[in-house]
């Protein structure tokens, strides 16, 4: 085996390979993240770097993981450095990211975690834990009060395990201490971030105690985020190809697109890093960049995600490259974008002919069963929203109904169901395709994602039985073309 990426080695790394080349030493942790993911590493702690790299050194980055060990048992033993691959096609640039400063597991020391949170030097939580991280009911955004984390974290407030527990009890302390709030920047893919997470907060703290939420609600800022950037789990041929680039072993590098956008609302009463000079954009209002990126990217992500396979593929690159499905895909944006008030300067055709581009990435290798997990937290605010206002307008959906039926599908037939609520749709989902009414009215039932008015849309339920027998019909391949 090869020497480990590690500090000492950093001199060691072959010419074209970008390294740190700050003090990492000087630097202090000014935000804590709480979720060390592949995202977050290859976008906003990547953006962090050039803002350190401009001589920042009151932003470094406490990373926290909520669930297991793993990425920090790969970093720990390389300072917490990592390699971000930036890959378009055959090209491929290399950069080693030394931002994470500190790693931490919440489960092994949550005290550790609430302690980083408190300290007055941490001007912002910044997060990445996926939409179930944040214990919510997907239709409406509120705190599933119900959650077993959430129920937990009320009952052991000092030890919690949910990333609104850690906050609530994180800001309380805080507050006791007089020391002013972090702001939360809620980095996932949620409709309104910064609203829906600061309406869970809140609630949390208020069930805690009803002083404390009216104090959250008044004194700590939420602001939105859309963030995008496509970055797909890592292989092992990744890891070898990398090691051979560096001349080092790096046990968990991260791939990643070349486009980064990161549209930023403005309201950090405690500061922030110049994150303008790596590319963010700050706006007034992150609104319709929001909704553009849910529904037409995310949108159409999990549309192939449940339709790609009825065509033999399994990557996103291989059903873009399909002209059956770029067909189709044409088809759902023209049924998505009407509910899409173009952002300023975009045009809404560029928007969608620049994400084929991106999704045909050879260079990428997203996996569609990666981006069909979790749909019960992703189709409220990706394929349900446009949804309801083509009904409301009275316009056919023919596209975004297949797009849901193949979830339906999914729900019904595949062998490992990756959802936080898979038992729920499982027994919704009855025997599945040999009955197609009983699949749409009992999936349709589910009011966490349908919400209480798609059920009594009647267009809408002949819509997606229609789309059910077009994925009966044959092999389901016919559906598509
Ligand atoms: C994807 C996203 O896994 C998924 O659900 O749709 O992770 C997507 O790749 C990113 O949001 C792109 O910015």
């Amino acid at each position: 085996m090869s020497t480990r990426l590690s500090e000492a080695r950093l001199a060691a790394l072959p010419a074209g390979v970008g390294r740190p080349g700050y003090d990492r030493a000087a630097v202090t942790p000014g935000i804590v993240h709480l979720g060390l993911g592949a995202f977050h590493r290859a976008h906003q702690a990547l953006m962090t770097e050039a803002v350190l790299e401009a001589g920042a050194r009151d932003w470094g980055i406490t990373a926290a993981s909520l669930r297991s060990p793993e990425t920090r048992d790969a970093l720990a033993p390389q300072d917490g450095l990592y390699t971000v691959a930036i890959r378009q096609d055959e090209t491929e640039r290399l950069q080693v990211v030394g931002a994470l400063r500190d790693l931490l597991v919440a489960p092994e020391d949550p005290a550790a975690l609430l302690t980083a949170m408190e300290s007055p030097s941490v001007r912002i939580v910044s997060l990445t834990v996926t939409e179930k991280g944040y214990c919510h009911d997907p239709a409406t955004g509120a705190l599933d009060e119900a959650h077993p984390d959430i129920r937990h974290d009320l009952a052991n407030p000092a030890a919690p395990r949910s990333a609104p527990g850690f906050m609530v009890e994180a800001l309380r302390r805080r507050r006791a201490a007089g020391i002013a709030p972090f702001t939360v920047l809620c980095c996932d893919n949620l409709p309104a971030n910064g609203h829906t997470v600061r309406r869970i907060v809140t609630r949390l703290a208020a069930l805690r105690d009803a002083d404390l939420g009216h104090w959250v609600a008044g004194e700590v800022a939420f602001p939105s985020t859309m963030v995008d950037r496509i970055v797909p789990a890592t292989t092992p041929e990744d890891r070898a190809r990398i090691a051979a680039a560096l001349g080092l072993e790096d046990a968990w590098p991260v791939i990643c697109e070349a486009f980064c956008q990161w549209v930023v609302e403005d309201h950090f009463p405690t500061g922030r890093p110049d994150w303008a000079m790596a590319g963010a954009t700050f706006a007034a209002d992150v609104a319709p960049f929001e909704l553009m990126k849910l529904r037409m990217l995310n949108g159409a992500h999990s549309a192939l995600a449940y339709l790609g396979g009825l065509r033999g593929h399994t990557t996103v690159a291989e059903a873009a490259a399909d002209p059956v499905v770029a067909r189709y895909l044409e088809g759902l944006w023209a049924e998505i974008a009407p509910s899409v008030p173009a952002p300023p300067g975009v045009a809404l055709e560029e928007y969608a002919a620049a994400l084929l581009a991106r999704f045909r990435n050879r260079a990428l290798r997203h996996l569609l069963a990666q981006i069909a997990m979790d749909g019960s937290q992703k189709l409220p605010q990706r394929l349900l929203g446009p949804v309801r206002a083509a009904l409301e307008a009275g316009r056919p959906i023919p596209h975004l109904a297949l797009a849901i039926a193949g979830w339906m599908r999914h729900v019904a037939v595949a062998p490992d169901l990756r959802d936080p609520m898979a038992s729920a749709l499982r027994a919704a989902a009855g025997p599945g395709l040999s009955d197609p009414p009983r699949l749409v009215d009992g999936l349709l039932g589910v009011s966490a994602v349908f919400g209480d008015d798609l059920p009594r849309r009647p267009a809408f339920r002949t819509a997606l039985l229609d789309a059910v027998h077009r994925l009966r019909g044959r092999d389901g391949n016919a559906a598509l073309g």
